[in-house]
């Protein structure tokens, strides 16, 4: 037995085993009152986590609104200064603001209020024309369902997998973790600290070890285990770019070895106080990695939430999931006429 395959028996698929019986609280979990209890908190969640965003955006905008009867040629100006520092960006601001101009002309639209109306709905369009949306917990057509997370580092991947992990699980998923960042200190075991906290399996070698192999070990371990979903972590950094690319096209060819069509999902965390500097990130893992979508994490930490709108044009990424604070339950599905919504109100 080689040495790989030697710890993956000692430390991953022993573990995977362990969790073949159903757990308990995964059957208590069962219940459409549980999950509507979830779904009502992850929106009281994501309200609260645009807070900043919110009172930024909305207090300027209001004022806007108020200060002019009609909509004057200052209105416009006003209103593209604010969406640019919500940090919407140039691009989406003028597009938005030029639709805007133009449907309000078309329309005969004098007043700044109904003019807020139309910016809603201007909004929302930026964020729904982006690329298919997987179903985040829905039919997933293979089993297991393999979703690598990938990103710089301190992006937020480790965190954002502990809480897909409990979010999957609240709805009767049986997930599986690969600790696939063996690269910086700690990676590993701070997945297991989550695995731990939500009660999934964690399949790992030790730190320097090849994350294709880890990734092999963890699919069979899912496989064996008739997990629902298998969520690969990754490193931020190695000691070039290069390599992390290589790396993760590595991890998806070893992945492909098992299911042709693996990573069924591959997303980008963004951490969204970088703002448009993520963006510039992002661009660099879109040229490598095939991304399905995005997880914006930290949308809690910056009044610039408005770095949505930019992500979803920009890249043409659909946004899955947004994390709003450090906790278990602090990830939400992401959903754009929402998402609006709780800029402009509360
Ligand atoms: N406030 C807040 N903090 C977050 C959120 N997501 C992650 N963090 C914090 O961001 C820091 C980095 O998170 P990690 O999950 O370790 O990031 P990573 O991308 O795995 O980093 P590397 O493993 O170094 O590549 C931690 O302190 C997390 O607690 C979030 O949604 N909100
Ligand atoms: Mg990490």
């Amino acid at each position: 037995m080689g040495d790989s395959a030697f710890v993956a028996l000692l430390l991953g698929v022993p573990r995977a085993r362990g969790d073949a019986p159903r757990l308990l609280s995964d059957i208590n979990f069962r219940g459409s009152n549980a999950l509507f209890n979830f779904l009502k908190r992850d929106k009281e969640k994501t309200k609260e986590g645009l807070t900043k965003t919110r009172e930024s955006l909305k207090t300027k905008i209001q004022n806007l609104i108020w200060l002019d009867n009609d909509i004057t040629p200052e209105f416009w100006t006003g209103l593209e200064d604010t969406l640019v520092q919500a940090d919407l960006g140039g691009q989406v601001t003028m597009e938005v603001v030029d639709n805007l101009r133009a449907r309000a002309d078309a329309e005969r639209i004098t007043s700044p209020k109904r003019a807020e109306a139309l910016l809603k709905e201007e909004l929302v369009n930026v964020l729904k024309q982006t690329g298919q949306n997987i179903p985040p917990n829905g039919s997933y057509t293979a089993k297991p369902h393999v979703i690598l997370i990938v990103g710089v580092n301190g992006a937020g991947k480790t965190t954002s997998i502990g809480k897909l992990a409990n979010y999957l699980r609240q709805r009767n998923k049986r997930v599986i973790l690969a600790a696939g960042d063996t690269f910086r200190a700690a990676a590993i075991e701070q997945l297991q600290v989550w695995g731990e906290r939500v009660k999934v399996n964690v399949v790992a070698h030790q730190q320097g070890a090849d994350p294709g192999a880890v990734a092999f070990d963890a699919y069979q371990s899912a496989k064996a285990n008739n997990a629902d979903v298998l969520i690969v972590d990754t490193a931020g950094r190695l000691h070039s770019k290069t390599n992390l690319m290589k790396e993760l096209e590595k991890i998806s060819r070893v992945l492909q070895k098992n299911d042709a069509t693996a990573p069924h999902e591959t997303l980008l965390v963004l951490d969204a106080v970088m703002g448009q500097n993520g963006l510039s990130q992002a661009r660099e893992f879109k040229k490598s990695v095939p991304l399905t979508g995005i997880i914006l994490a930290k949308l809690d930490s910056t009044a610039k939430g408005g770095i949505v709108f930019a992500i979803a044009r920009e890249l043409n990424l659909p946004i899955k999931y947004i994390g709003t604070g450090e906790k278990i339950d602090d990830l939400a599905e992401f959903d754009a006429q929402e998402f609006v919504n709780d800029l402009f109100e509360g």
